[in-house]
């Protein structure tokens, strides 16, 4: 199995380490420290001393780096990670990053990614050209999908988001050949499948995998079909983000048992606007398991009228928790 945790950043790891994700305030290509990969985000949780998510497996790990990307895996799950300078451009430098990431999992035999996570500075600013920086990425993640792994394998559940640092920055995860399931929300047009209208290559993302029992549900957003709903009403943006959130793990999307509002944990609440705050964690403790870790994130979202986004995992709890 593999597990996520979010801990104190000075918190020393054990065995088993595959990856330490840094919420902080420096960023930076991934470096391997005390043979863990070390991936540093500038992205400040509300507490602001910032947080650390650590993915843990079985023992033995071995780690290493593959032009630029750093990883580490255990027998049965890879970490790799990324990073892509600041740039007028992204397209080619991510469609090359992504090649490389698509070829070292055929080269180290973990053929299926589950879930990803890409971080974008400066994401509803401009390119060189004056297409907005994430319609520029998604261009070049696209073609990397397209030509060096989709057909194949599928696309994975994921997280497009804002940073603070310079960059873009990215990691993922992935298994061998074991049961994978990359699930699309009825309520929602999948994301693949946009129109042109969102740029000229859609995102490549599902809205959700399931590996086992556990299902990674992307970052989601108050998106019905392809269209925004409620610009300028966090209220009503959270209650259809959640009502998609909530939709996508029900038994009648799955088709198969499925898990409620309560079972989600590991949870990122990304919001744009600091004024927000209060109100998101509010409308956050009222939705979701008192146990259930939740960090807050204030950055920019890939739509410029999005102002939440909620990402998390669902597993199984027992009916009387
Ligand atoms: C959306 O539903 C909101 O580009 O990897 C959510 C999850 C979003 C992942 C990505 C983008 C991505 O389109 C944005």
């Amino acid at each position: 199995m593999i597990a996520s945790r979010f801990a104190r950043i000075d918190e020393t790891c054990d065995g088993g380490v595959l990856a330490r994700i840094v919420f902080g305030d420096t960023a930076g290509p991934p470096v391997i420290e005390g043979g863990v990969p070390t991936l540093r985000l500038a992205m400040y949780d509300d507490a602001r001393d910032g947080f650390a998510e650590i993915w843990q497996g079985a023992a033995p790990v071995r780690s290493g780096t593959f032009n630029d990307l750093v990883f580490a895996h255990n027998d049965e799950f890879l970490f790799c990670a990324g990073f892509i300078p600041s740039s007028d451009r992204y397209t080619d430098a991510t469609r090359k990053a992504y090649g490389d990431a698509f070829a070292l999992v055929r080269d180290l035999r973990f053929p299926k990614i589950f879930r990803m996570w890409n971080f974008i500075p400066r994401i509803n600013g401009e390119n060189r050209e004056g297409l907005e920086v994430y319609r520029d990425f998604c261009r070049g993640r696209a073609v990397a999908f397209e030509e060096d792994y989709a057909a194949a394998s599928g696309m994975p559940a994921a997280t497009g988001i804002g940073t603070w640092g310079d960059g873009v920055a990215f990691y993922f995860l992935a298994c061998r050949e074991s049961a994978v399931r990359h699930i699309e929300n009825s309520l929602q047009t999948p994301a693949y499948e946009y129109p042109q209208r969102y740029g000229p290559k859609a995102p490549s993302f599902a809205r959700g995998t399931q590996l086992g029992d556990t299902l990674f549900v992307s970052g989601t957003a108050s998106i019905l079909g392809h269209e925004t709903m409620h610009a300028g009403h966090l209220h009503k943006q959270w209650d259809v983000a959640i009502g998609n959130v909530a939709h996508l793990i029900g038994a009648d999307n799955l088709q198969a048992r499925g898990y409620t509002l309560r079972e989600l944990d590991h949870i990122k609440v990304y919001y744009r606007n600091s004024a927000d705050l209060a109100t998101v964690m509010q409308l956050a403790k009222a939705t979701f398991h008192p146990d259930a870790d939740i960090r807050y994130l204030k950055v920019d979202i890939c739509r410029a009228d999005l102002l939440v986004e909620v990402e998390g995992i669902a597993s199984y709890r027992h009916r009387s928790d």
